[in-house]
């Protein structure tokens, strides 16, 4: 019997130590900071938390060799005292030296924080169940604007494809569009919602702030070096909470110049496109993208939706029926439901993805929707 006791320990230290390996993976303390100020963060936190250590060990200590060495059974008689003066001032003015001591830096760091002053660029992010958009407001790139979605296969999310998910190194941490900025610049980033609270947390970059529905917030950061910083939705935001990642990627001051001429050049690009006369397999192809990125997540990539909370869009009577109503529904939404408006989708997009749910799964009006007809119905 006593064997089999053992084999237990033996069999839980084990299993401890087999998912040491799992472990390597998490970190226990802050990500590296990638700014001055995340510096400072990073240094005041590890000074609070060294001095938390000294008064725990010191407080526990002292109670421990008190409660040891004054025990009863060495014969050890309480001593019968009320009121002791120097103790009193010593036990009120030693906590406040030491929350002083701790409230200069930390003051010092939060104004720092706060000061959003004197940006260089200025770039408003809004969240949205479950993407972000961007506005480049102020500064070199100032009207540029994209959605920023998630990148990360379906396939590898829903379990399909479980060896692209254990080789992608940044799984469910990718997105189509990342917000680029240039290094050394300080950016100042509006934070705000279109539906619920998310917020926006960019750890290596020190940065974390609620988006408010209503309401604008604002932080910044400096990079001081090139690269990628990877966040996400920090505020629990509904189903798809996990999948809205945040992607900055840091460039050259020459780089950056040449991404804003880039994404003019789009710009002008896609503003040319609604008076093509679109084929209704071009806009089936498009709309299939468009539906993938803003509609699979409840709809489904099936069309068959989830029953009870997201209708089918196969054999829809609303997707089969007078193509007017499901412009109107796409454009307004459903007030009260999960189903919000698109209408911050172009109208190449809106045509393309209702043409796209009229003629897929066992839907087959054979209908092309144009973009006038949304441009007409805004
Ligand atoms: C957040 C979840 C969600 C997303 C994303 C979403 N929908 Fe919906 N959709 C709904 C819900 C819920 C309803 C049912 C509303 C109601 O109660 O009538 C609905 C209804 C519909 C209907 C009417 C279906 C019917 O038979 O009543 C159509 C058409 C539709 N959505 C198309 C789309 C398209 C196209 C997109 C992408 C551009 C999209 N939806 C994105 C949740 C969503
Ligand atoms: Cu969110």
């Amino acid at each position: 019997m006593r064997n089999l006791g053992v084999n237990k320990w033996i069999f839980a230290v084990a299993s401890l130590l087999s998912s040491v390996a799992a472990w390597a993976e998490y970190n226990l303390n802050l990500q590296t900071p990638h700014t001055l100020l995340g510096q400072k963060i990073y240094d005041l936190h590890t000074i609070v938390t060294i001095i938390c250590v000294i008064i725990f060990v010191g407080v526990f200590g002292f109670m421990f060799y008190a409660v040891f060495h004054h025990r009863k059974s060495v014969g050890h008689k309480a001593a019968q005292f009320h009121e002791n003066t120097a103790v009193e001032v010593a036990w009120t003015l030693i906590p406040f030296v030491i929350l002083i001591a701790l409230a200069i830096p930390a003051t010092g760091t939060l104004i720092t924080m706060r000061d959003t002053t004197e940006a260089d660029i200025t770039i408003k992010a809004t969240g949205y169940q479950w993407k972000w958009g961007y506005d480049y407001l102020k500064g070199e790139g100032a009207s540029i604007s994209f959605y920023s979605t998630l990148s990360t296969p379906r396939a590898q999310i829903d379990g399909d494809d479980v060896a692209g998910r254990q080789a992608n190194p940044h799984y469910l941490l990718e997105t189509d569009n990342n917000v680029v900025v240039p290094v050394g610049k300080k950016i100042r980033i509006l934070t705000t919602a279109a539906d619920v609270i998310h917020a926006w947390y960019v750890p290596a970059l020190s940065v974390k702030q609620d988006a408010v529905p209503g309401f604008i917030r604002d932080t910044w950061f400096k990079a001081e070096q090139p690269g990628i910083y990877r966040g996400q939705c920090a505020e629990l935001c509904g189903k798809q909470h996990g999948f809205m990642p945040i992607v900055v990627e840091v460039m050259t001051a020459e780089k950056y110049t040449a991404w804003v001429a880039s994404q003019q050049t789009k710009a002008v690009a896609a503003k040319v496109d609604p008076d093509k006369n679109w084929t209704l397999a071009e806009l089936k192809t498009q709309g299939e993208k468009v539906f993938g990125q803003n509609c699979a997540a409840c709809h489904q990539a099936t069309g068959m939706g989830v029953p009870g909370a997201f209708p089918a869009l196969s054999g829809s009577k609303v997707v089969n029926g007078p193509q007017q109503d499901q412009i109107k529904l796409l454009l307004n939404g459903k007030q009260g439901t999960a189903m919000n408006s698109f209408k911050h989708l172009s109208d190449v997009e809106l045509a393309s993805v209702i043409t796209y749910t009229r003629n897929s799964w066992s839907n087959h009006t054979g209908e092309a929707i144009s973009s006038a007809s949304i441009k007409a119905q805004r």
